[in-house]
């Protein structure tokens, strides 16, 4: 028996499933998760001293690899001079006033400890904005955990939420449409039904947890012009593409602003720290300005903040998005490459540096499509990864996340694994 092994009993007797997130515990591919002890650049080590190129990446916060230097010395820093003070820090204001610099849609914004938070708190806002009870979101988008976003697509066209989950009403999801991603004419229809009771429609700009899914041409412009027609808010749940695709995100990759931004991950350089923003005259319906109550003890917490200040430094330093999207489209050909010399039909979504790997033959444009693949045959992939010192995302509804700290030896390397892999799929 490994390390990992022992761990992951031991684990399982006091956490439920063993781990303090669903999808670090294998069920998508089968297995027992590495215990990590530590993480160096592109590199991951487990207890039993395997060392992995780690394409996890904390699932896209660390854009410079782990342990980076300016980030560490930022948090440590910061942590001697205490931990935490439930009051304002010049810090905070720093790190939002440089979002509100690199992020086109945010004027304001009020820092949190996830994205979970950020995006159930810009639910609420937008319900108080604008005094409407509903929201749209789309089918295989995921916003975090919060009652009202765990809804899955009813049946037929009603499309009223249900419960994606024991536990969540369906009182709390009754409110929510669900829609198939890159649909823009049932959207218009929804809108159009749902006419002055929608308070807005929130939507992963490049949708990366069913995959990545990329938002057809007229698809984000649609949503926008859609939402000005009837008065609805446009919420972008950038937690992922924020500061990943582009130091301002999909956003300004794509060119629509939308009017509330949920961010995180790469803003907290692996610590904490999240943030949702937008529009002055919609914040400022935010306690203790306004009546929309939201709060929280580790808001904005000191450690957390200076590690996001300095990872959202280093992007305005070393502009790492050239990089990242070479080492990407790289990759994605020699992917391709591979499992077209074996045969093995494969569709990769790539946008910039984010991009994913189905195991099906046609286009996938959505969850019907990204559901329609061959999820043994990524579980098989996967672990013939790792075998070879590869730690992938563990499962196909995920997106690879790189960092600049991963060479040119890397890429080599991770594809050298995946002809290997290709051999046993
Ligand atoms: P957190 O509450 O996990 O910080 O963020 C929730 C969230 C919100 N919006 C988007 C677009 C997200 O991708 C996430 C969380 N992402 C997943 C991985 N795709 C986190 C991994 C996990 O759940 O353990």
């Amino acid at each position: 028996m490994t390390r990992s092994e022992e761990l992951f009993r031991e684990a399982e007797q006091v956490i439920p499933g063993g781990v303090s997130s669903p999808v670090r515990a294998f069920r998508g591919v089968g297995g027992t998760p590495p215990f990590i002890t530590r993480g160096e650049g592109a590199f991951i080590e487990d207890v039993d001293g395997r060392r992995c190129i780690d394409y996890v990446q904390s699932w896209g916060a660390l854009l410079f690899g782990h342990a980076r230097r300016e980030i560490l010395e930022a948090a440590v820093e910061a942590a001697s001079r205490g931990t935490s003070f439930g009051a304002p820090t010049e810090a905070e204001v720093r790190l939002v006033e440089r979002i509100a610099r690199m992020v086109p849609g945010v004027e304001m914004a009020r820092l949190v400890s996830s994205g979970t938070e950020a995006t159930m708190s810009a639910i609420r806002l937008a319900r108080g904005f604008t005094g409407r009870p509903r929201i749209l979101k789309f089918e295989g988008c995921y916003h975090g955990h919060s009652d009202a976003l765990l809804a899955k697509a009813g049946s037929g066209v009603a499309t009223f939420g249900l419960p994606d989950s024991p536990g969540v009403t369906p009182g709390a999801v009754g409110d929510t449409f669900v829609l198939p991603y890159n649909d823009l004419q049932a959207v218009g229809a929804a809108l159009r039904a749902g006419g002055a009771s929608i308070a807005c429609v929130i939507v992963e700009p490049v949708a990366a947890n069913m995959g990545v899914v990329p938002p057809r041409p007229e698809f984000l412009q649609g949503l926008r012009s859609l939402c000005d027609e009837q008065a609805s808010l446009l919420v972008f749940d950038e937690v992922i593409t924020g500061f990943r695709l582009s130091g301002g995100g999909a956003q300004a990759l794509y060119g629509v602003t939308p009017d509330l931004t949920c961010l995180g991950k790469v803003m907290g350089g692996g610590f904490p720290c999240a943030a949702f923003g937008g529009r002055r005259e919609i914040m400022e319906h935010l306690a203790p300005v306004g009546p929309v109550y939201q709060a929280g003890t580790l808001s904005g917490n000191p450690v957390a903040v200076a590690a996001g200040l300095a990872a959202l430094e280093l992007i305005e330093g070393l502009d790492p998005y050239a990089r990242l999207k070479a080492v990407a489209t790289q990759l994605a050909e020699g992917l391709s490459a591979t499992f077209r010399e074996a045969g093995m039909p494969v569709t990769i979504n790539r946008v910039e540096s984010l991009f994913s790997v189905f195991f099906s033959d046609g286009p996938v444009w959505n969850y019907a499509g990204a559901r329609a693949s061959d999820r043994q045959r990524f579980a098989r992939f996967f672990h013939g990864m790792l075998d070879n010192g590869v730690y992938l995302p563990p499962s196909g509804y995920e997106s690879w996340f790189l960092s600049i700290a991963h060479s040119d030896e890397d890429v080599d390397r991770t594809l050298e694994a995946a002809r290997k892999s290709a051999a046993r799929l």
